[in-house]
């Protein structure tokens, strides 16, 4: 990339049904979630997604969220406040607006998505810029997420890329 632009938050994910994996990445200044073909290659432009949210995109993944086969997004939007927002696959590289599951520390700094419990729906684990804050916000069932939980300390999730399919519950 040598356009100017910041390009942060990358993440790794089949958004389609190609199986070809893509990078999506967030640009600075203007929130722009961008979809990169993992192999560069000349024939393939960038994807800008369309706007999802008003909100300030800060960190966005890919991961089957509700394990319907189509790739989902998970994000950290900013408003007065940090949120965590969720926006539905609908199709190949096509995607609902972001809605807002929980509020978290105004010092998130990114989010990592991986089922951390085991059973089988990816949760979603936000980082704070102050180090070991960390909040889970877990998935439960029929779409619903769980209140923000403070978990002190190191955490990673173990978050694969997915691809479609991949997971079901
Ligand atoms: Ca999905
Ligand atoms: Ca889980």
């Amino acid at each position: 990339m040598s356009d100017g632009l910041l390009r942060r938050s990358l993440s790794l994910g089949a958004l389609d049904d190609s199986d070809a994996l893509r990078i999506l990445t967030v640009s600075s200044p203007h929130s722009i979630i961008e979809v990169h073909p993992f192999r560069p290659d000349a024939r393939e432009a960038l994807i800008v997604l369309p706007e999802l949210t008003d909100a300030y995109v800060y960190a966005v993944k890919v991961a089957d969220l509700d394990g319907d086969g189509l790739s989902d997004l998970a994000a950290l939007l900013v408003m007065e406040q940090a949120f965590v927002a969720v926006a539905r696959g609908t199709g190949p590289l096509q995607f609902a607006p972001f809605v807002t599951v929980a509020e978290v520390d105004t010092y998130s700094s990114g989010l990592e998505v991986g089922d951390v419990d085991g059973d089988r729906r990816p949760d979603i684990l936000v980082h704070s810029t102050e180090p070991g804050v960390n909040t889970l916000v877990r998935a439960e069932a029929d779409g619903a997420w769980s209140s923000p939980r403070r978990c002190p300390g190191r955490w990673r999730c173990s978050g694969r890329p997915t691809r479609p399919g991949a997971s079901s519950w």
